[in-house]
């Protein structure tokens, strides 16, 4: 099997999904950094016309978008499987990754996690909090609606990780370091110990903000 390459920039929730699930199925990967501020360049457009990342290479093949990269690697690389075939599981778990893109992520991840910790400390710009304020409201019902979701369970879609659980707990993780985190994450202890369980995996640990930094260093 031919090495997977990874276009990303350390400390994108979304490149830390496609490069924990390489972790999860013991694949051979690289990561390729995007220097940051040539997210609009034209070789970075090339692959990825919407300037954003990941962008996943494979023997020729170059796929953007996360979930459509999540489902490649686990068809490519089906051991061990992290999608179940329960059709109700997966359908939770389909269910779970949409709210990660549509709800977690707009208007909630990309406020709050901008403000406090992307805005602040990459770029120098102060935190709006009104900003943070208006999102709020979204924010409560996403993560109440993410631990009615995982309910008791292990992982989103049952006793066995699946692609749901690479995808949420790297945007997840990154709440943890804003204040908000007490009021989103406290009220809902499953969740909590969820994201617990999920940071100590290896795949997780091989790609914190600070690993993939000390990656994009010696790439
Ligand atoms: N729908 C895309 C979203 C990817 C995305 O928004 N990535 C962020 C980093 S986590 C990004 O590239 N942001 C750059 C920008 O907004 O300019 C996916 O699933 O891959």
């Amino acid at each position: 099997m031919s090495e997977f390459i990874v276009h990303a920039i350390p400390g994108s929730p979304f490149s830390r999904s496609v490069m924990a699930a390489l972790e999860e199925k013991g694949a051979s990967w690289r990561l390729s950094p995007v220097a940051p501020g040539t997210m609009r360049s034209p070789e970075h457009l090339a692959r990825h016309p919407f300037g954003r990342v990941p962008v996943l290479e494979h023997d020729g093949f170059s796929l953007y978008e996360t979930q459509a990269i999540l489902r490649y690697l686990d068809r490519t690389l089906p051991t061990p499987a992290l999608s179940p075939s329960n059709a109700r599981r997966l359908a939770r778990m389909d269910q779970v990754m949409n709210i990660n893109d549509w709800y977690l992520f707009h208007g909630v991840g990309n406020v709050i996690v901008f403000q406090r910790v992307v805005g602040p400390r990459l770029m120098g710009l102060p935190t709006d909090v009104k900003a943070i304020e208006a999102a709020m409201p979204k924010a409560r019902t996403v993560f109440s609606e993410l631990a009615r979701l995982l309910g008791e369970q292990e992982f989103f879609a049952g006793d066995s990780l699946s692609l749901a659980d690479l995808l949420v707990a790297p945007g997840v993780s990154f709440f943890t370091m804003t204040p908000e985190w007490a009021d989103l994450g406290a009220p809902h202890p499953n969740l909590v110990a969820w994201l617990k369980r999920m940071e100590s995996r290896p795949s997780m640990q091989a790609t914190t903000w600070e690993r993939v930094t000390e990656l994009a260093k010696a790439a």
